[in-house]
């Protein structure tokens, strides 16, 4: 099935457009998990066992794994494998922010398409449409750009005029403009900037999927979230929250505590949801 119809038929089914954030920091897991064999992919599964009914999919930041070297690309490996075992209707998201010329672009592509079976992938703008074609090729993938990220210093580029509009959103009409022929693009924008979410939902209408981290730990609002970003059915946003879930307990009881925020989480944004449609 392609990404698109993926995260809407599990966004529907499980009624929630919470992804969960698998920022698996090996020193932030719970201790008795850390002593143990394959501490990272034991942690996710527990995660995910206690959340999967509850979200529309799961991201990895690829940073928490590829800072262990080997253990951590294979804890990473396992994660998808348990993943697409037990729940393939769950999307999987890897947040690996590539970019490159196009030839390496295609040993990018493969790494997490083809070795990690990821559903979809962030990827840098900055190299242009032709540079990302390895990428955009792959039809029945989602391809997700980052327009205006969440980070405090995010405007000092992407707020950079030109003929009287933003770079970010020069961004966003060209992704869905000239990009999105095979209709697998999407675009990232943090829930720290409500207004420009606002902005690009508008640039993309309505069945464009929005990446939308920076609830929570980074202080953006759900409601002002929920209200810019879905789309005209209420749906099409993928609200992260990585921190805010999966650490909400380091002790024996932390799948548990998961599940409570994520419950919590989905219950909020689907509040604000009804209002918007
Ligand atoms: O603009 C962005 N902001 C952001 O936080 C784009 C992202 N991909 N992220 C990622 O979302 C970030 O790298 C991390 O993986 C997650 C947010 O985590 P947290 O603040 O909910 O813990």
């Amino acid at each position: 099935m392609r990404f698109k119809d993926k995260l809407k038929a599990i966004s529907i089914k499980n009624n929630s457009l919470v992804c969960v954030g698998l920022d698996s920091d090996i020193s932030k897991i719970p201790e008795f998990i850390r002593k143990g064999e394959h501490p990272q992919s034991t942690f996710n599964k527990a995660i995910i066992e206690a959340t999967h009914d509850l979200i529309c999919a799961y991201k990895p930041n690829t940073a928490f794994y590829e800072e262990r070297g080997h253990a951590g690309i294979e804890a990473l490996r396992m994660t998808s494998d348990y993943l697409k075992g037990k729940y393939p209707e769950v999307p999987l998201i890897i947040d690996a922010k590539r970019a490159d010329i196009g030839n390496t672009n295609l040993g990018y592509a493969k790494f997490v398409f083809e070795y990690l079976k990821a559903d979809a992938v962030t990827v840098h703008p900055y190299l242009g449409r032709e540079a990302l074609k390895p990428f955009l090729d792959y039809e029945d993938k989602g391809i997700f750009v980052l327009c205006r990220t969440s980070n405090p210093g995010a405007g000092e580029f992407q707020d950079l005029e030109y003929d009287g509009k933003k770079l970010f959103q020069i961004v966003a009409e060209n992704v869905v403009k000239d990009w999105n022929t095979n209709d697998n693009c999407a675009l990232v924008v943090g829930a720290t900037y409500p207004s420009e979410l606002e902005i690009v939902r508008h640039i993309v209408g309505d069945n464009f999927p929005l990446l939308i981290p920076g609830i929570g730990v980074q202080g953006g609002q759900v409601e002002k979230t929920v209200k810019a970003g879905v789309d005209g059915n209420g749906l099409n946003a993928v609200i992260n929250s990585s921190r805010g879930i999966i650490f909400a307990s380091n002790r024996s009881d932390f799948a548990d505590k998961a599940r409570q925020e994520a419950i919590k989480l989905r219950d909020e944004i689907n509040k604000f949801r009804k209002d918007s449609v």
